[in-house]
């Protein structure tokens, strides 16, 4: 398949001033007539090229007369059209089927075909499948949409935009119009319409407009979107106070559904939400899954200025949108919960899916250079890299300049499609800086690394630190010139107090924290007046995506651990330090660490003083994913058993009985409150648990036990379940049965049911897998299931996936096949599992790569699983 390239962009030949759409809506077949006023660009002379795809054309119009068949050609995928002047209108009728669109792009159908109700979803290239269009990002139009549809069957019409008429059809059918004034491109078009029900909240603007805010779901599913109005309202209000923006129509419509292939969608005016990102509430919902509605609620709707009001000139600037919503969802979450365990958990993410992402053979630049199929890049590396991008810039300019830049960038892009340049030049201009430099870390792939190292001069009273600075072997051409890399930094003395930072040659001191912007390959940093060897504490916040190579002793890690104020730094020590202890346990090596981890932890699990929730998180070591990063030729299943090992030792260090009775302590104030503290307190009590688990499961599994009976919400019942089924006794598949029945009717909760047995780890896990989609609720037709299931047991569960004899591999490409022929994108995605093949084990890795192989050579494969398959198997 053709090879798309950012070099040969070209503006578009032919623009779109305005599109009107007339849409009679129906299950099966749907009529589209579009009506577009053309504009040509003076300096070109192509001719009128427009995408469709699963198009039946009915008729075609320029400028008021049937076209001859001689005057267009449509090859499935290009209509070309003869004849068009600027200033001509053109109107095509088409027909699409709904109910038979499996890949959920484009109109298709959401539940079952009595009942479900008709959506769209055009990002990336959904639109080309609803109607003829030039279907880029950068073709900004006005659109008028008029739906039409039986009333009975499809009570509630939706399109983005303001409503401007409703009325009454012969035959039962009704219509609605809607006009949406602000140009944008085809991406962000969305209808909807169904038995769908409401909640509203009036909303006014800081800059005066009245809104109506409605939150649409089925009947069944309406009582559960309270808290997503609540988070709509706290996330518009920052976004007022935090960057000026408003919104800007008379109504913002929310729509959740269960059958959708990612999060949710930014459409104007009419966002769409995969309902698990929507829907919340106590008995089925956990507090982490809580935060994500909020921040997806937030995410969305953030994306009306930076995605919608400015949008992105092509896919290959998508993480302009994407990188800085996210940034921008970060930082809405950060101020509505806790800051550091925030960035903890982003932190957390980026190395869990994006750092195995940039290490292996899906490797691409925030910027990809290249793709073929632009769905495939929606990916960890666009959105959470490319966040951290935005991070490192908002740092070096500062709150205040940060926003004058975003200020400018908005004024200046508003109603545009804009590029990376346009931002960085934006951010660099208001603050009179070149922020051009960045633009490195947009084009390279890979992690860099940072290397520290510090020599301490008693005589002369220095302290010196070496930094450098290396790119990842596949980095890339580009990689030669050296990145800016904030590293913020602190100093520690053997007492754990932090020293104030004098450089040579500064006159004054900066306080006991700064900012250094390592620009070169190499540079040292001279602190004058340290008496003694201090403890260097780096990337503070994490301040640069980079891997920090440092030759810690187990003793300054410790003291880090114990000290350090800043949250995410004494985590990172406590990974740093669990890792080494790790490695302790998996060479039999005699340094300290593993004491000096379980030492550390000890003290501040008495420490009474501790946050619950911060506590919890330093009781955790870095995941099977990460530790498998750390390794040459990766044993899953061993790594599985180190890691249990290691919860074991410190489980044993802590102590059975002290672990119950911090334990029974949590449970008996056990509610289903949402405030931070009773968040932490259920967070640390699953992790009290779970060590109990690991040191005595015969305690343990009775009180999971209770604690599935008596839990107040799905956080603490979802934790006993997890417990219990990995206790494998009877005990185990009662509590699994028992909630199979109790949840029958929920699909969310359902979900988790799926996804907890497919974490079981090892051998057990394939097996079980198997007889799970047998389960009369299981579908490969839903997304949602399909990730819980088979998306889970691939991504979530190494050992299990991982096994000796290659048996989950066939399994897995088996899959891929069939739901290849259903939906594309969702088999490209689940086939990213095969990622890091090559640095398996020699026995996995021949399985691994037979069974990659056979896949890359059938017949048929999509665009999207066609290059992931190709790509891993490079
Ligand atoms: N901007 C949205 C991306 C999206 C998407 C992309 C491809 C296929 C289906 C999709 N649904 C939504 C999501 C977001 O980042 O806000
Ligand atoms: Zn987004």
């Amino acid at each position: 398949s053709p090879v798309i390239r950012l070099r040969d962009y070209q503006p578009p030949a032919w623009r779109v001033e305005s599109i009107e759409l007339e849409v009679e809506l129906d299950i099966d077949a749907s009529e589209i007539v579009a009506r577009l006023q053309l504009r040509r660009d003076p300096a070109q002379s192509l001719p009128l090229r427009l995408d469709g795809e699963n198009l039946q054309l009915l008729s075609i119009a320029l400028d008021g007369r049937a076209l001859d068949a001689e005057a267009y050609r449509y090859d499935g995928c290009v209509l070309e059209i003869d004849g068009a002047r600027d200033g001509s209108m053109l109107e095509t009728r088409v027909r699409v089927r709904p109910a038979a669109n499996t890949a959920l792009e484009g109109l298709y159908l959401s539940g079952p075909r009595e009942s479900g109700f008709l959506l769209t979803q055009c990002e990336a290239e959904g639109f080309r499948h609803i109607t003829f269009f030039p279907d880029r990002p950068d073709v900004l139009s006005t659109y008028t949409v008029t739906l039409r549809a039986d009333r009975a069957r499809f009570p509630v019409l939706l399109a983005g935009g303001n409503p401007t008429g409703a009325g009454e059809l012969e035959g039962g059918r009704h219509w609605a119009r809607f006009v949406d004034p602000h140009p944008k491109p085809s991406y962000l078009f969305a209808l909807v319409a169904g038995r769908l029900e409401h909640l509203a909240r009036d909303y006014r603007t800081a800059d005066g407009r009245a809104v109506q805010l409605k939150i649409w779901a089925e009947a069944d599913a309406i009582g559960r979107c309270g808290y997503a109005l609540d988070a709509l309202e706290r996330a518009m209000r920052w976004d007022e106070q935090r960057y000026g923006r408003n919104y800007d129509l008379d109504v913002f419509h929310v729509v959740a559904t269960h059958d959708f292939n990612m999060g949710a969608m930014e459409n104007k005016g009419l966002n769409i939400f995969n309902a698990k990102y929507l829907l919340a509430d106590p008995d089925s919902t956990t507090d982490d899954e809580y935060r994500h509605v909020e921040a997806v609620v937030a995410h969305e709707y953030f994306h009306n200025w930076s995605g919608n009001r400015v949008t992105c000139r092509d896919w290959f600037q998508l993480s302009l949108k994407e990188g800085l919503t996210v940034f921008r969802e970060q930082s809405f979450s950060a101020d509505m919960n806790s800051a550091p365990l925030k960035r903890i958990e982003d932190v957390a993410l980026l190395r869990r899916a994006q750092f195995p992402e940039d290490a292996g053979p899906l490797a691409h630049p925030v910027r990809p250079a290249q793709y073929s199929e632009i769905n495939n890049f929606y990916t960890a590396t666009v959105y959470e890299k490319g966040a951290e991008l935005v991070r490192m810039l908002a740092g070096r300019l500062g709150a205040d300049g940060f926003r004058r830049g975003m200020d400018l960038y908005f004024e200046r892009n508003d109603g545009r499609a804009a590029t990376l340049e346009d931002f960085l030049g934006a951010l660099g201009e208001a603050n009179g800086t070149d922020l051009l430099p960045y633009l490195a870390w947009y084009g390279q792939s890979g992690t860099p690394r940072l290397r520290a190292q510090g020599h301490h001069d008693a005589a002369r009273r220095e302290y010196t630190l070496k930094l450098g600075q290396h790119a990842p072997g596949n980095a890339g051409p580009s990689a030669r010139t050296p990145l800016p890399i904030p590293v913020k930094l602190a100093l520690f003395a053997s007492d754990g107090r932090m020293l104030p930072l004098q450089l040579a040659g500064e006159a004054t001191d900066a306080g006991s924290e700064r900012v250094v912007v390592l620009e070169q390959a190499e540079q040292a940093l001279v602190f004058t007046g340290v008496e003694a060897p201090p403890v260097p504490s780096l990337l503070r916040g994490f301040s640069a995506p980079v891997i920090l190579e440092c030759d810690y002793t187990p003793a300054e890690l410790a003291l880090l651990l114990a000290h350090d104020p800043d949250g995410f730094n004494r985590w990172e020590a406590g990974q740093l330090l669990a890792a080494r202890a790790y490695e302790n346990l998996r060479d039999g090596s005699t340094d300290t660490s593993l004491q000096a981890w379980c030492g550390a932890l000890a003290r501040l699990f008495a420490d009474d003083g501790m946050d619950d929730a911060l506590l919890a998180d330093l009781l955790t070591p870095p995941g099977e994913i990460e530790l498998a990063e750390r390794e040459g030729a990766v044993d899953p299943g061993r790594i599985h058993q180190l890691r249990q090992a290691l919860q074991r030792t410190l489980a044993e260090r802590l102590g059975a009985d002290a672990l119950e009775q911090r334990y029974r302590t949590l449970a008996a104030r056990r509610s289903i409150a949402l405030d931070a503290a009773s968040q932490a307190s259920r967070r640390l009590s699953r992790r009290l648990l779970e060590l109990l688990e690991a040191c005595a499961s015969e305690r343990a599994l009775p009180l999971a036990a209770a604690q599935y009976r008596d839990a107040p919400g799905m956080t603490d019942r979802l934790a006993a379940l997890a417990v219990l089924a990995r206790g494998q006794a009877d005990e185990g598949e009662r509590a699994l049965a028992d909630y199979r029945q109790r949840y029958a009717g929920n699909a969310l909760a359902l979900d988790k049911w799926f996804a907890v047995q497919a974490q079981l780890p090892g051998l057990a896990a394939l097996p079980r897998v198997m007889r799970l989609e047998k389960d009369a609720a299981f579908t490969l037709h839903n997304p949602n299931r399909v990730q819980s299931l088979l998306g889970t047991f691939v991504r979530a569960n190494p050992s299990g996936f991982h096994r000796a004899d290659g048996a989950a591999y066939r399994f897995l490409t088996e899959r891929l096949g069939e739901l290849d022929a259903l939906n594309p994108q969702v088999a490209a995605r689940l086939a990213t599992a095969f990622n890091g093949w090559q640095r398996l084990e020699p026995g996995r890795r021949a399985l691994a790569q037979a069974a990659i192989a056979e896949l890359a050579g059938r017949a048929g494969l999509s665009r999207n699983l066609g290059e992931i398959i190709g790509n891993v198997l490079n």
